[in-house]
């Protein structure tokens, strides 16, 4: 069966929902198609933390109701090092604030608004393919949810289908330059429920490793710890996974950790790496599907959020009124924001985590304790982790 529309959208994560439904305010027309079902994607546990002008935008475009009901305004961050806390106060330094407002919670409004506005979001497919991106009328074929072959035909195609998506695949691989950086450590999170140890997000350097609390309510928290790059959840039983963040997070030797009943555990790989350009054709690329960060920025999400903020106008223009000028300057311009976001979470990454390398060590110890005492330092770090304008 054959259907049409504007754009193909590939992948309903955070980039691909809020695509569509800021094209449908725009008039343009799209189809979300997504691999695993509406239940799956709306209580993956991934990001919290939202960016000051991610939920600005959120608000502009009716998505901010029950976020600034249910979402949990922080004026500051502490980082937990020599035994101390250092608060970087946002609010003073900047006038801004960060909201933490789980990722699923963003999917799950953003598919309400769609389906509310008569969207079209098909969960569920498979064998997902584009084809003739590099001519004027590319289509999209996959498997509906009844195993039906579809054909999906549109005048451009988003891939938004996060880093194992299939749409950068699509990509002949000389025209697409790939950067990439392994870091030798993993992170294994944790969601909890037990009170956070502290009403801000706590980032901790510790001889055994990095560690941060964070969370989701006032009565669930959110814990990570640096593990090996190869360690599974197996290796880590809860009461293991306890008092490695009792002892990572200590203050003055005293243990701060609430402990509670683990309700979700995962290992998540820390890597940098941007895929260029983000157009090909007919193909434009976003989110995770073209560039992933180490999560210690808390930057993913709100660069997904960024690119299609910026597409949307892109398409819109180009879709409408066959205005390119703003389609041909997206890759440059989001790449832009991508790198400098790439740069900040791996500068949180090196001077958080620990190598085992004294050198380094003891480089990222001058660091933290120079933004601890410096008020210049300070103001760079809550620039970027607020977040830089979108445009
Ligand atoms: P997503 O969310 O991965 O969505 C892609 C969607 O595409 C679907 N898909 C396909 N659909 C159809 N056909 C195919 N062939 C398909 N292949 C895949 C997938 O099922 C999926 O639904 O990408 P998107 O939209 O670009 O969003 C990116 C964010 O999800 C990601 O960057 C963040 O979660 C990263 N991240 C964080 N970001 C933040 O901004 N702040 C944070 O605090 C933060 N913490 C984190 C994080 C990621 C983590 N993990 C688990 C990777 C903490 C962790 C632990
Ligand atoms: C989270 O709450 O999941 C979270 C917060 C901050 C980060 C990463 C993840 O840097």
């Amino acid at each position: 069966m054959n259907a049409r529309t504007d754009v193909a959208i590939v992948g309903a994560g955070p980039a691909g929902l809020l695509l569509s439904h800021l094209l449908h305010l725009n008039g343009v027309e799209s189809v979300v198609l997504e691999s695993r079902s509406r239940e799956y994607v709306e209580s993956r546990v991934r990001a919290g933390v939202l960016e000051h002008p991610t939920a600005e935008l959120l608000r502009e475009v009716g998505l901010g109701e029950r976020m600034d009901r249910e979402g949990l305004v922080h004026a500051g961050i502490s980082l937990r090092f020599d035994g101390a806390d250092h608060r970087i106060g946002f609010d003073e330094l900047l006038g801004k604030t960060i909201t933490v407002y789980g990722q699923q919670e963003v999917v799950k409004d953003l598919v309400a608004a769609r389906l509310r506005d008569g969207g079209q979001v098909e969960f569920e497919v498979a064998d997902t393919a584009v084809h003739d991106i590099g001519d004027d009328a590319p289509w999209v074929s996959y498997v509906d949810a009844q195993g039906e072959g579809r054909r999906l035909d549109c005048a451009v195609v988003a891939g938004c289908d996060g880093f194992h998506g299939v749409t950068r695949g699509a990509v002949p691989s000389a025209r697409l330059r790939v950067f990439d950086r392994r870091y030798p450590f993993a992170w294994l999170g944790i969601l909890a429920k037990a009170r956070p140890l502290h009403e801000e997000l706590v980032y901790a350097r510790h001889a055994r490793g990095f560690a941060l609390c964070s969370m989701r309510s006032p009565q669930i928290t959110r814990l990570y710890l640096q593990v090996g790059a190869d360690e599974t959840v197996e290796q880590w039983p809860d009461d293991r996974v306890w008092e490695e963040l009792t002892a990572r997070l200590a203050v003055d030797g005293r243990g701060t950790v609430n402990v509670g009943d683990v309700l979700d555990k995962g290992v998540t790989a820390m890597r940098s790496f941007v895929a260029v350009p983000l157009r090909h054709g007919r193909l434009f690329l976003a989110g995770d599907a073209a560039h992933i960060v180490p999560p210690t920025g808390a930057k993913g999400m709100n660069l997904a959020i960024a690119d299609v903020s910026l597409l949307a106008r892109a398409l819109t223009a180009l879709l409408r009124t066959g205005r390119a000028d703003l389609a041909d300057s997206y890759s440059d311009t989001a790449l832009r924001r991508v790198w400098r976001a790439e740069h900040f979470s791996w500068f949180m990454t090196s001077m958080l985590h620990s190598t085992g390398d004294e050198f380094d060590e003891q480089l990222a110890l001058s660091q933290l304790r120079y933004i601890a005492g410096s008020t210049a330092a300070a103001t760079s770090l809550a620039e970027n982790y607020v977040g830089l304008p979108f445009a």
